[in-house]
């Protein structure tokens, strides 16, 4: 039986670690947050938000989570939750060192029948493959009858106001039916949402991964479209909002100038290179992210189009970026493809700057005025709220010629009676 009173340790302050120990703590338990990242760990202990959540930021200064970068302190706990960053090298091969290195120093402080649960998104047969031989070579305990490990995937969504740590369903999958009930035994006594048991570690790790990879297909599709009714003359975006209405068998995705973040973009190449190493190529999924990792360069294409209109050479010209986050309203910058962006610019070289807030928390509004001025062509790259306040008014009084609207963001109408050159994704 889990009691309220036990101690928790969790391996990973970050987005996922992070709000998981302040909701543990908040329901009564002993938590102990493990980082490698000493800055991090002491600002955690003088209550200082290290990441920009709602859910961190409102129960971080009244928590009593202790922060340490000392991996001893796991023997101090019976459920040990291992949070860390799950990405792929530049060649997209997965990179499974941060959950190595986190098994590794947690195995020699387990005690018997601790429970040790995986959140990190990772491929069907790393928990079984990877982490139970290091579990048990490291602790000498057998899991499934001495320790015992469960895969319970993370669903956090960053910067979403209604879906949190505590109220999403959630997915559970044990090779043992001891170690099952206890996971799910402690999930109910922190989570709102619903718990679902699966029938193998791999099951509940390959819901992860396609939930992400249906996710990555889908803005491939509309993606490609994006670019087929470039040259149709059809505005994608009122398309996709013609197939919404009807009430079934539809679900809306939207065309962008890239597809970033640490999930999306990131887990699908997890499947396909662990299906590969087992005989099977998924072409689909493959060529699916081929078609979202050519967006940045589409939309230089339409920058270049744009210039080309107005008889101005795009070498040497201007060209602002608007957003280097991965999406609206938060500073992530993982994989985004402002980065891809800037970097196909410079290759046809555009004098290339870029504005983002969020991200340079130094910038300012004249920062924006005196970028604008004389920028040939603009990007809107990420759709952050403050951006709306881009109007032809502002892009006219700075000369700019060029709007190339990253993620369909802002008022087409608009700006074409504006006389702006206006190409956005599809539309
Ligand atoms: N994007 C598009 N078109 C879309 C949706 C997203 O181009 O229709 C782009 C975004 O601009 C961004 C990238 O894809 O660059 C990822 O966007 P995202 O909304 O999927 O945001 P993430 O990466 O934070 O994804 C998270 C994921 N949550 C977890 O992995 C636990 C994902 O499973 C969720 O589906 C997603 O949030 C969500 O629904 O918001």
């Amino acid at each position: 039986m889990i009691e309220k009173n036990e101690t928790i340790s969790i391996i990973g302050m970050g987005y996922v670690g992070l709000p998981l120990a302040l909701l543990a703590d908040r329901k009564g338990y002993r938590v102990i947050g493990i980082d490698s990242n000493r800055d991090k760990v002491l600002l955690i202990n003088q209550k200082k938000a290290v990441l920009k959540d709602d859910f961190v930021e409102k129960y971080l200064p009244k928590s009593g989570l202790e922060a340490t970068a000392d991996f001893s302190r796991v023997q101090e706990s019976s459920i040990t939750i291992v949070c860390v960053p799950t990405p792929v090298y530049d060649n997209h091969i997965p990179n499974l060192e941060p959950i190595k290195s986190a098994v590794r120093d947690i195995s020699p402080y387990l005690n018997k029948e601790h429970l040790v649960i995986l959140e990190s998104t990772v491929n069907p047969g790393v928990s079984e493959e990877i982490v139970k031989p290091i579990l048990e070579k490291e602790s000498g305990m057998e899991v499934g009858r001495e320790i015992f490990l469960v895969h319970c995937p993370e669903r956090i969504n960053p910067g979403d106001r209604k879906w949190n740590v505590e109220n999403i369903n959630r997915v559970i999958g044990c090779n043992d039916k001891l170690g099952l009930k206890k996971a799910i035994e402690f999930y109910k006594t922190i989570l709102t949402g619903k718990i679902f048991p699966m029938n193998s570690l791999k099951e509940a790790e390959a819901c992860k991964v396609v939930e992400n990879s249906f996710r990555d297909i889908n803005i491939a599709f509309v993606n490609e479209l994006a670019q087929s009714f470039s040259n149709l003359n059809i505005d994608v975006v009122n398309v996709i909002k013609g197939a919404s209405t009807k009430p079934f068998g539809f679900m809306a995705h939207y065309p962008g100038c890239g597809v970033g973040g640490h999930c999306i973009p990131v887990d699908p190449y997890y499947l396909i290179e662990y299906a590969k190493k087992n005989g099977f190529n998924h072409d689909f999924l493959s060529w699916a992210r081929r078609i979202n990792n050519s967006m940045p360069k589409f939309t230089v294409s339409k920058v270049v189009e744009g210039l080309n209109k107005n008889k101005i050479a795009i070498n040497g010209s201007k060209v602002l970026v608007l957003g280097l986050s991965y999406k609206a309203n938060i500073d992530d910058v993982r994989e985004s493809p402002s980065f891809e962006i800037i970097k196909e610019l410079k290759k046809v070289g555009a004098k290339v700057t870029a504005f983002d807030p969020y991200v340079n928390l130094k910038s300012s509004a004249e920062d924006l005025e005196n970028l604008l001025k004389n920028s040939k062509a603009v990007i809107l790259a990420t759709s952050h709220d403050l951006f709306k306040r881009i109007t032809p008014e502002i892009l006219i009084k700075n000369k700019v010629k060029v709007l190339v609207d990253g993620r369909n963001f802002l008022d087409k109408e608009k700006l074409v009676a504006s006389g702006i050159t206006y190409f956005g994704i599809g539309r």
